[in-house]
């Protein structure tokens, strides 16, 4: 009796499908991380979710990637970071819904534009942002052709 642990497979397979749909950002494109860049620009025309990832590149110690509240950001101070990394390669999971703000915590390169605003949503990409259950027909249908396929298996 193979049935069973086909369709459980076909299942897991199609979970790990929904999770791949995560999109991984290279923020400021070519420009990467760096002064003189515009990242509310940048951002705004882009839909980021919960399981997005935002990769920043610059010369490492040249820069930093520190995560701030959005008082701290308005102010450009990182003296309350909630994250500080500056490696040069910094990937940062979106991992919670809402305003997730980054600055450069080098003196003066926040005011001079090295800080980052991005809106979270908790719908992952490929559902509407507005229609709340879209995920729910969408899972659906994944499961429809895993039980379709099993059912196919399962008659050779
Ligand atoms: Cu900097």
């Amino acid at each position: 009796m193979a049935k069973p642990l086909v369709l459980v497979t076909l299942l897991v397979v199609a979970g790990y499908a929904a999770q791949a749909s995560a999109t991984a950002y290279n923020v400021g494109d070519s420009q990467g991380w760096t002064t003189g860049a515009d990242y509310t620009r940048w951002a705004s025309n882009k839909a980021f979710a919960v399981g997005d990832t935002l990769a920043f590149s610059y010369p490492a110690k040249a820069h930093s990637v520190t995560e701030v509240s959005k008082s701290d950001y308005d102010a450009c101070s990182g003296r309350n970071a909630m994250r500080d990394d500056d490696n040069g390669n910094t990937v940062v999971t979106l991992d919670s819904p809402g305003w997730h703000y980054y600055i450069c915590n080098v003196p003066g390169h926040c005011a001079a534009g090295m800080k980052l605003a991005v809106m979270v949503s908790a719908t992952p990409n490929g559902a509407t942002p507005s229609g709340g259950g879209a995920l729910v027909p969408a899972m659906g249908s994944v499961v429809a052709a895993a039980v379709g396929a099993a059912i196919k298996l399962a008659l050779l």
